[in-house]
């Protein structure tokens, strides 16, 4: 098992879609849940190529080509998991904030709401405050969800909770992202932090009350 974990993540440091898509697939026929190889192949992957990025071993085309093969290999996972369960559990609007465009950890959290029931709407990245406020009375959201994976993005989560307060608005927030924590949360009034796609899944059921 071991040793398709290290395949993967080396599909993605390699920066090599189609290997990353083909370790997919044969994870999956073998057997091993699509969350595991994201979480213990690929993602690892990403996060050794994040690092070597900061060490300046690799430069910015490089990490595009990864953050690629990172796609390719997030589709077919996603794919498996898709429709889950029968009966929606709550719906939930989830974007990546304005200014950022890092959306490899949000399509992994949508497949993980989606296989758990909930009725996911993907507002996709670069996502202004108050498109997502627009889009949860559209969709008559339980919860918005928001990622973010820089430092200077984060504020954006501020605005769309501060909305809400502001507003009386009946949405719950989650906060997610790599920079985030539950302190952040805390500190901006938001309903709940999410460390990974399966804590968003609890943190979101507890808030429904599921
Ligand atoms: Co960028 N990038 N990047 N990048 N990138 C980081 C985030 C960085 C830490 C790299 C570094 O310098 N070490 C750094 C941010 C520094 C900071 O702010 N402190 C950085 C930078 C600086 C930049 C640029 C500014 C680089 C430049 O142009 N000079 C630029 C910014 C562009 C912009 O957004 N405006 C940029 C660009 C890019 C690429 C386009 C090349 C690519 C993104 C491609 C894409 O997403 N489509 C990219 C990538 C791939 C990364 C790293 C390497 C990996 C991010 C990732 O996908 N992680 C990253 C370094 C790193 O993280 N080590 C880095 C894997 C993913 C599964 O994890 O997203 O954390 P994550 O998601 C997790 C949890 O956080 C959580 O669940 C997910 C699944 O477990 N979660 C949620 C996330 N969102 C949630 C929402 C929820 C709940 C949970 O709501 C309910």
């Amino acid at each position: 098992m071991a040793d398709i974990y290290q395949e993967a993540a080396d599909t993605i440091v390699n920066a090599n879609r189609a290997g990353a898509e083909e370790v997919a697939q044969r994870a999956l026929d073998s057997g091993i849940a699509p969350g595991d190889i994201m979480q213990n192949g690929f993602v690892k992957g990403i996060q050794e190529v994040g690092e070597l990025f900061e060490s300046g071993e690799v430069f910015l085309p490089e990490l595009m080509m990864s953050a690629d093969a990172m796609a390719g290999a997030t589709e077919v996972p996603n794919a498996a998991l898709e429709g889950g369960a029968a009966e929606s559990k709550g719906r939930i609007v989830i974007g990546t904030v304005q200014g950022d465009v890092h959306d490899i950890g949000k399509a992994i959290v949508i497949a993980y709401l989606k296989a758990n029931g909930f009725d996911v709407t993907d507002l996709g990245r670069d996502v202004a405050a108050a498109t997502f406020i627009a889009k949860a009375k559209e969709n008559n959201a339980d919860v918005i969800g928001m990622s973010a994976l820089l430092t200077t993005t984060m504020e954006e989560q501020r605005k769309v909770v501060k909305t809400i307060k502001e507003e009386g608005l009946p949405y719950k927030t989650v906060v997610g992202g790599a920079p985030c924590t539950q302190r952040w949360a805390d500190q901006i009034g938001a309903d709940a932090y999410a460390e990974d796609a399966n804590d968003g899944v609890k943190k979101i059921e507890a808030l429904l009350g599921k």
